[in-house]
């Protein structure tokens, strides 16, 4: 058998495992992979972070006897932690593209989250859980956030109570973990899920030291936590250096002589620094990868391998994620830059223009060809995976009529008391204004696969006024996917203001954690305050 560090991990290769190698490195173990199902038979403990679809995941655990030898290990109550799918896997079968035969370990099935009533879906995001028997290894999580994102989860029944070990209130009660002898299985992501994701591995990894101090519980917790996002605008200077930069209304350079990029910091340091300070999720944008092929931008990838080494909060990454053929007629795929960019410790990546150009042409043809990066991606990764960034612009009207667009009666009058606007949508960091709307992208991209919308405004872009409230409404009422309430962040109450006024699952702000104007412990104290749930 291994020796006492060693962590055996079934990876089979379909998704990004790098924040949880990073997690359990982090804690000070060795990683070691299943390579035969002797592996894992011999293995003194066993992680199996499911990445991908049911079906997918079950043809490869049937081919090559590793099915079997899970089964097997499984049954001999040998130390187990099952992530996310591994949790799934272990039931009889999953409705997605199915049904599916699972494992068959435990008595259920896996179903869809029911949308029909307004319920969000993918669940993405911080959710208490309720711990419903002595929880083992999950001893510190009662009343926590932790982080779950899926579209499928295990529904509880009398024939498998036995194993639940806690249940999240999320549209209903479904099982978030499972606990039998040393077999354990989680729905949500400790790698993902700050000290409290980190303190599960580590009772699991080293039980001895397993501390059964109660960390002190949240009591308001108790469901889908608000979540407060640092984005870094990222770009390299004119010396070349990658450095953090942040516009007003999208314009990043200084009005002085040389005009140089606006230069905040670096994007590895801040991203640790927000970590710390209880960012939810931290973004990074290349701002310039609309003209600049980030496969060649290969900083931007080092940026996400070191800050996925000791960030253990999920992070997104957009800019320039497209088909692209380079200077040499090499053809790079928008799949490869994805990949790229999961490999490198993204579990998101952000679509910008290409997924304008993707809802205008089906938007028009009415047909879904499955050939746009947006479709593409989130066929292979997961709708769960891709946020489309909107970068819209407000257009005042005197008359809702004068547009084919979704219209707003705006809250306050424009420049020439016009009492209505439609938001045009943009592409290459607002420089070109498209015949779409804000409203209509965002029900196109709903329906391409796009998983959550990150939604900015440039006119309120680093201005410190607040949220478009008018914009953020119209367009989280119009679809079930997640809205990341973007752009304009000045002060804490335009944190709760947004959450009071419109459905966003979340906001995001930049200038102000930059400039340090306000800390992200303030905001989310604020917003407690204010009754609206969120992580602490
Ligand atoms: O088109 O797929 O290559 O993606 C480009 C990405 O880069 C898009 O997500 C686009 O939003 C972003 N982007 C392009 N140019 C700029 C720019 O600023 N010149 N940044 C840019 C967008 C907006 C937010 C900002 C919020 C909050 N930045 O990310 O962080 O507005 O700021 P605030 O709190 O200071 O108000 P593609």
């Amino acid at each position: 058998s291994a020796g006492d560090s060693t962590v055996t991990l079934l990876d089979y290769g379909a998704g990004n495992v790098r924040s949880l190698r990073n997690a359990i490195r982090h804690l000070g173990f060795d990683v070691k992979d299943v390579q035969n199902p002797k592996d894992i038979l011999s293995a003194d403990r066993l992680v199996f972070p499911g990445v991908g679809a049911f079906a997918a995941a079950m043809e490869v655990l049937n081919q090559n006897g590793i099915a079997e030898a899970l089964c097997t290990y499984i049954e001999n109550d040998r130390p187990f932690l099952g992530i996310c799918l591994g949790l799934q896997l272990l039931f009889e079968s999953s409705e997605e593209n199915g049904p599916v035969k699972g494992l068959g370990l435990i008595p259920g099935v896996v179903a869809r989250f029911d949308s029909a009533n307004g319920l969000q879906v993918p669940h993405i995001g911080w959710n208490a859980v309720q711990i419903s028997k002595d929880p083992g290894i999950l001893d510190s999580i009662d009343g926590q956030h932790v982080y779950f994102v899926h579209s499928y989860r295990a529904v509880p029944t009398d024939a498998n109570k036995n194993w639940i070990s806690s249940t999240c209130n999320y549209g209903d009660h479904f099982i978030s973990s499972i606990t039998r002898g040393n077999v354990h299985a989680v729905q949500f992501h400790p790698e993902k899920s700050g000290e409290v994701g980190l303190s599960i591995l580590k009772n699991f990894l080293d039980p001895s030291h397993s501390s059964k101090t109660k960390k002190h519980a949240n009591e308001k917790a108790s469901k889908l936590a608000k979540r407060v996002i640092a984005c870094l605008d990222v770009r390299a200077n004119d010396k070349g250096d990658l450095v953090v930069t942040k516009g007003d209304q999208y314009d990043v350079r200084e009005h002085t002589e040389e005009n140089e990029v606006r230069n905040l910091g670096r994007p590895v340091d801040l991203a640790r620094q927000y970590y710390k300070d209880g960012a939810d999720e931290v973004s990074f944008l290349n701002i310039t990868g609309f003209r600049d092929f980030p496969l060649g931008d290969l900083p931007m990838l080092q940026v996400l391998r070191l800050t996925s080494e000791n960030v253990f909060v999920p992070l997104t990454v957009g800019g320039g994620i497209r088909d692209f053929t380079d200077g040499n007629g090499r053809y790079y795929s928008s799949i490869e830059v994805a990949a790229e960019y999961f490999r490198s410790g993204a579990d998101k990546v952000s679509i910008g223009s290409d997924a304008v150009f993707a809802a205008e042409a089906f938007l028009k043809t009415g047909v879904k060809t499955g050939k746009s990066s947006l479709e593409q991606i989130s066929r292979v990764y997961g709708n769960q995976a891709v946020v489309v960034s909107i970068d819209p612009r407000r257009v005042y009207l005197k008359s809702p009529d004068d547009v084919k667009f979704k219209t707003v009666k705006v809250s306050a009058p424009g420049p020439n008391g016009e009492e209505y606007a439609w938001y045009q949508c943009t592409v290459s960091g607002g420089r070109e204004g498209r015949e779409i709307g804000a409203y209509e992208l965002a029900k196109a991209v709903e329906e391409l696969g796009a998983g959550e919308i990150l939604l900015n405004c440039i006119d309120c872009d680093g201005q410190g006024k607040g949220f478009d409230i008018d914009l953020i409404k119209l367009v989280s009422d119009a679809v079930t996917i997640p809205v990341i309430a973007s752009s304009g962040a000045g002060s804490v109450e335009h944190f709760s203001e947004v959450f009071e006024k419109t459905s966003a699952s979340a906001a995001l702000a930049a200038g102000i954690f930059h400039r340090k104007e306000v800390p992200i412990n303030s905001v989310k104290d604020h917003l407690l305050q204010q009754g609206i749930e969120v992580r602490l």
